[in-house]
């Protein structure tokens, strides 16, 4: 099997800094948590803009200070979110694009989140693809439910995206795939070929299907985004996070990739965001 790339996704666009002390939302503090990350296993950060107070923002120039602080600190492949938060217009979504990280997100269909709906029509989705294509950006397939995939294709008839590709398996959220084996299972077999996948499990669901990817080969994302607690009751750091993961990855006997395996592995060149 392939090294195991282990993602982190500190922060996201959802939670708030009262939910917990562990959330970083400055530049410093998550420049900060790629190194401890790093030293943990691992290989990649998904990152979210924030403001001062912790608000959600795609806004460029924080972007810009939040990749320079985790490349001051680390050599993580690092990838912008152009998710955002739930009710961000597509293309305040995707300015952060014009930084040129290595990679970013793509979320290929649209799904109710919680009580609200994460908008992803196809117009918005080719929207992003374009600037992809522009910025020379290499996306990172999100996708929640099945059906997700089926859009995928769809975009690939259109020749707007070729495969293989990198797909994150997101499962769990309120609205999406529930985050179960089985569904995991059946998502992963209808890949296309020469696909590279991860899981992202939400909440409890995080830990088991961390452990099922690694055993299938898989690659895994965890962190603060995704998941509050390390155990029932008992608040994470998003350093433990990934190395409770490195862990089970060794008794597993699936070595842990470092950065630049990674970008191997996802035929990434390493770029400097400017
Ligand atoms: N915050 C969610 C609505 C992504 O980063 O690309 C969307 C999200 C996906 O987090
Ligand atoms: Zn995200």
């Amino acid at each position: 099997m392939d090294p195991l790339i282990i993602t982190i996704a500190p922060t996201g666009a959802e939670v708030l800094p009262n939910q917990t002390p562990h959330l970083p939302y400055t530049a410093q503090m998550l420049g900060e948590t790629a190194a401890a990350c790093r030293a943990a296993g691992a290989a990649m950060m998904h990152i979210h803009g924030r403001r001062p107070d912790g608000r959600p923002t795609q806004d460029v120039e924080t972007y810009r200070a939040f990749a320079g602080a985790v490349r001051a600190k680390s050599d993580l492949i690092i990838q912008f979110s152009t998710g955002g938060a739930v009710g961000m217009t597509p293309q305040e979504r995707a300015v952060n694009l014009e930084l040129r990280p290595e990679m970013a997100t793509l979320t290929c269909g649209t799904v109710n989140f919680g009580d609200d709906v994460f908008q992803n029509s196809f117009p918005i989705i080719r929207g992003i693809l374009a600037r992809m294509r522009e910025f020379d950006v290499v996306p990172e397939l999100e996708i929640f439910d099945l059906g997700h995939l089926d859009n995928a294709r769809r975009l690939e008839r259109e020749g707007l995206l070729a495969f293989p590709r990198h797909v994150d398996i997101v499962l769990g959220v309120p609205g999406g795939a529930e985050g179960s084996v089985e569904n995991l299972v059946d998502i992963v077999r209808r890949l296309p070929a020469g696909s590279t996948w991860s899981v992202a499990g939400i909440g409890r669901a995080q830990l088991p299907l961390a452990a099922v990817a690694i055993a299938m080969g898989g690659h895994v994302r965890v962190g603060l985004e995704d998941n509050l607690y390390y155990a029932k009751g008992r608040l994470a750091r998003n350093e433990e996070l990934v190395a409770r993961v490195a862990r089970l990855a060794e008794e597993l006997q699936r070595p842990v990739a470092t950065p630049d395996e990674a970008r191997a592995l996802l035929a990434l060149r390493r770029t400097t965001v400017r």
